[in-house]
């Protein structure tokens, strides 16, 4: 568990030239064959010996140019294998032999088994699990990869690249062989073998090349791999459309595996997925997965040239690949859905879980300079921060100037391993503008905060916006310089109408877009003829919290006038929000809890608005999340208050807009055949929505069991359920819907971790233990990493009030989870843990048994250099 700093970056003193692999393949005892050729790089010292990288390996024989090697040349530790007096240029060959334990393998990185099949996890350091090997970013080479294993256990040998072929092997075996052309980092190595059933297509390339496209998932399941295909069928088509970008194998496959520690990984033509990410119909999927496979599927896809063809330097790049993929993909959705939509989700989700990251003790810059584990930087601030900072470089260059700027990027860089300078780089190269102050969105961590105000001179026609920009503390970093803010701004007059101004003193005020530079900066508009009401950060073009003081009837015209629809759910939120925090407040001191008229009105009359999307209207009468308001409150933070205001807020609302939530319960239907689309998920949004408020209303559990009983698709089902257990978890309804719920699904696993996952966010502090029964259950699988995240994530992450009991026994109960997690799966450990990474903002007494359960965990031995660096981070 040392410490890596970015400066010390060199190249390697040794340069790989290629790669060969042989796998006997065998549950317990598999035994890899290495046979890599290098030769010594230009310059480098003549006398370095090799090191290469392993991690819990033994070495069983070790060749040089064919021979075998004395053991004086050489050392071999489970870390590493280091072999001197090696040739000063010429090249040679390394064959080195390892034998591993597949089944053994709980961490899921590296070779492992999971449901029956053999398969691996290498991004970011899994290789060096499986032989010793130069396991970093920056080595390249093209792989052949031969594998040999039983027949009848294993009629599918899989690797990255083209198909070479394959043989029987001797009695009971055969053998495939497999070569990547593309020159690849180990971590985008892949092998699968196993018995899996698959679904083919084809695609045919821009430049008329037939790709095979396969997905693999357990026998049985091969329909519910359709929406998949068809995504990454619509993956390949948009890239070449939008980007210009080919695929570049004659075969692209998908495996679908049920152990997976995260979403899915983007290995060269072989990406394998959880299978949370590929299944689906809509018997058991809910439009939310339908969303997210689409966009997984995409994500993954895209890689392929960014990630894949062009790579990372070394891993503080990540953000090279990752935040412009997420941004990628995130374009993708908006094409092919609601881009207002799309983008409020994109919001809502950076806010609740970015913001609270870049304003805690984990926060750390999109492009890190050091690390302790790199597998704790795949963070939200790395991809979803990562992708706002992409697209604010395409906010500043402006369409056309960023396609230039990707083209010179691709055409510069492809086949090579480079770094957020080198991108950075084509941009500027591109458009000619200088990106240095625009930089510091990389290397400055902390959500910037903006304070403006405006006053209106009705003599001069003027309008002054003053801004101040101030981006706090966070850890290594004290103090921060101004940084390039682009805030899309317009005007609105009284009536609605949009006000263009005659000239703009004080910023750079190009294409609506307003350029915040300095710490404070001064903006008149010209030619304004009445007082104008101001829209900032439209869009949210910049990823910061803005503090402007605007009055409700002001919010109130832009939520109902604004152009961009992002910006009039954003005038809602902000209407919302000072009556949520309120609210908040009111509770906690006893005091009755009182909605403010306008913001009511407001929300009602966009909900009764039948010019605006239903997906939209959803998102709109969805109330800022429990850790919005924490977030907003910023400290010193009760749950229990912050939920109980939360629910009189709704309830106001739901008996103020009770017709018209009734009207919308019964208009928002959808006709025929289910079909996951935008517009029909949108209508399925709102309905749900319409029920959430008239349960509000009503105060029994009868509407949302009616709606439980006569759903015919997972998305009503799983709503109604939720209501059932989250609003009314002691009644009978909620027992019978549980147990019937159970019982039809007790087989299909995705489905049961929604189970799991809805009564794990059952609010109150009863919830615990509900839990630990829950833990009892025979359908409670501890070695696995969904079931892992639906019960034990879902209370850490999304459940403030059960989880943040005021006797800590929540906290305490985490700190055991943990430990016990780490023993088997370190990086699943560490990924819950960071549900603790608000604590400081709690009250004295929460924040007192947080901070012990916290002590607790750091204090257990043999702790997971994972567990260690984020509890250490964390307690700092
Ligand atoms: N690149 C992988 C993530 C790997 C995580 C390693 N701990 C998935 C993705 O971002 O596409
Ligand atoms: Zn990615």
């Amino acid at each position: 568990g040392q410490v890596i700093h970015l400066a010390d970056y060199r190249p390697t003193d040794f340069v790989l030239e290629r790669v060969d692999l042989t796998f006997e393949l065998d549950p317990t005892e598999t035994k890899v064959e290495a046979r890599l050729i290098f030769h010594r790089r230009p310059g480098a010292d003549p006398a370095a010996p090799i090191v290469l990288d392993g991690d819990e390996l033994t070495l069983s024989g070790l060749l040089l140019d064919q021979v075998e090697l004395d053991p004086s040349r050489y050392d071999a530790t489970p870390e590493s294998l280091t072999v001197r007096d090696l040739p000063e240029s010429a090249p040679f060959e390394l064959t080195i032999t390892t034998v591993i334990n597949p089944e053994a393998n709980t961490k899921l990185m590296g070779l492992y088994r999971t449901g029956g099949i053999y398969c691996t996890q290498c991004e970011a350091e899994g290789f060096r699990r499986i032989t010793y090997f130069p396991d970093r970013p920056d080595v390249l080479a093209a792989f052949t990869v031969n594998i040999i294993a039983d027949k009848d256990a294993n009629p599918l040998l899989l690797s990255n690249g083209n198909f070479l072929g394959g043989a029987g092997y001797g009695p009971g075996k055969h053998f495939a062989a497999w070569f990547d052309p593309h020159p690849k980092p180990s971590y985008l190595f892949a092998l699968v073998a196993g018995d899996l059933g698959v679904i083919e297509d084809t695609f045919t390339t821009m430049s008329g090349r037939e790709v095979v496209l396969k997905i693999y998932v357990e026998h049985g399941k091969e329909p519910r791999a359709a929406y998949a295909m068809d995504a990454l069928k619509r993956s390949m088509k948009w890239d070449e459309v939008r980007f210009g970008r080919e695929y570049d194998l004659d075969i692209f496959m998908i495996v679908a595996v049920s152990d997976f520690n995260m979403g899915a990984m983007e290995n060269k033509g072989l990406n394998v997925f959880n299978d949370k990410y590929v299944l689906a119909d809509p018997e058991i999927a809910t439009d939310a997965d339908y969303a997210n496979i689409e966009a997984i599927i995409a994500h993954e896809y895209f890689h392929n040239w960014t990630g894949n063809r062009i790579t990372c330097r070394d891993w503080f790049q990540l953000c090279l690949k990752e935040g412009l993929t997420v941004y990628r993909d995130h374009e993708f959705s908006s094409d092919q859905r609601s881009r207002a939509v799309k983008r409020i989700a994109e919001v809502r989700h950076l806010k609740s879980e970015q913001f609270p990251e870049d304003g805690g003790p984990l926060a750390h810059p999109v492009r890190p300079t050091k690390y302790r584990e790199i597998n704790n930087f795949y963070t939200t601030t790395v991809y979803e921060k990562g992708s706002e900072v992409t697209r604010m470089i395409a906010t500043l260059l402006g369409k056309d100037g960023f396609k230039k700027g990707m083209d010179l990027y691709f055409d510069r860089h492809d086949g090579q391993a480079v770094t957020i300078e080198d991108f950075v780089k084509c941009f500027e190269d591109a458009s000619g503008r200088d990106l240095t102050q625009f930089s510091l969105w990389y290397h400055q961590a902390g959500t910037p905060l903006v304070t403006a105000s405006g006053s209106y001179d009705a003599a001069a026609a003027s309008f002054t916006l003053s801004l101040e920009q101030m981006i706090p503390a966070t850890p290594g970093q004290p103090s921060k310089e101004p940084m390039h803010i682009p805030l899309s701004l317009a005007l609105f007059g009284e009536n609605g109408g949009k006000i263009e101004p005659t000239s703009v003193d004080g910023a750079e005020y190009i294409g609506e877009v307003l350029h915040l530079t300095g710490r404070t900066q001064t903006a008149t508009f010209h030619g304004i003829a009445s007082r104008p009401v101001v829209s900032i950060n439209r869009g949210f073009s910049a990823p910061i919290n803005l503090h402007f003081d605007q009055s409700p009837a002001d919010l109130a015209l832009l939520a109902r006038h604004e152009t961009n629809h992002f910006a009039r759910w954003q005038a809602l939120t902000d209407l919302a929000l000072p009556n949520l925090l309120k609210a908040a407040r009111d509770a906690r001191e006893g005091k009755p809890v009182v909605c403010e008229a306008t913001f009511i009105e407001t929300l009602i009359a966009a909900a009764a608005d039948d010019a605006l999307e239903p997906a939209f209207r959803a998102q709109a009468l969805a109330l800022p999340s429990e850790s919005d308001i924490a977030r907003e409150l910023g400290g010193n933070n009760d749950p229990d208050a912050i939920h109980a205001g939360r629910q009189a807020i709704l309830k106001q609302i739901a008996d103020a807009g009770k017709d018209v939530f009734a009207g919308l319960y019964a208009a928002m239907t959808t006709s025929g055949d289910f079909s996951p689309d935008a517009k029909s998920a949108g209508l399925r949004a709102l309905r749900n929505t319409a029920l959430t408020y008239l349960s509000h209303a009503e105060q029994t559990p009868a509407r949302a069991k009616a709606a439980f009983d006569a759903a015919n698709n997972m998305t009503d089902l799983s709503h109604a359920l939720t209501i059932l257990a989250h609003r009314f978890p002691d009644s009978a309804e909620t027992s019978e819907a549980l147990a019937s719920f159970r019982d039809r699904f007790a087989e299909n696993a995705l489905v049961i971790d929604k189970w799991f996952a809805i009564q794990a966010g059952i609010p109150g502090a009863k919830t615990l233990e509900r839990i630990r029964a829950l833990m009892d259950n025979p359908l409670f699988k501890r070695s696995n990493p969904n079931r892992m995240r639906a019960l034990v994530g879902t209370f850490a992450f999304a459940n403030p009030t059960g989880f943040g009991r005021a006797d800590g026994d929540g906290y305490r109960f985490l700190a055991g989870q943990i430990l016990d997690i780490d023993e088997r799966n370190p990086q699943l450990a560490a990924r819950i843990l960071t549900s603790m990474r608000s604590w400081r903002s709690l009250e004295p007494a929460r924040a007192e048994h947080a901070r012990l359960a916290l002590i607790e965990i750091e204090r257990a031995a043999d702790l997971s250099t994972d567990v260690r660096d984020i509890v250490e981070r964390t307690l700092k």
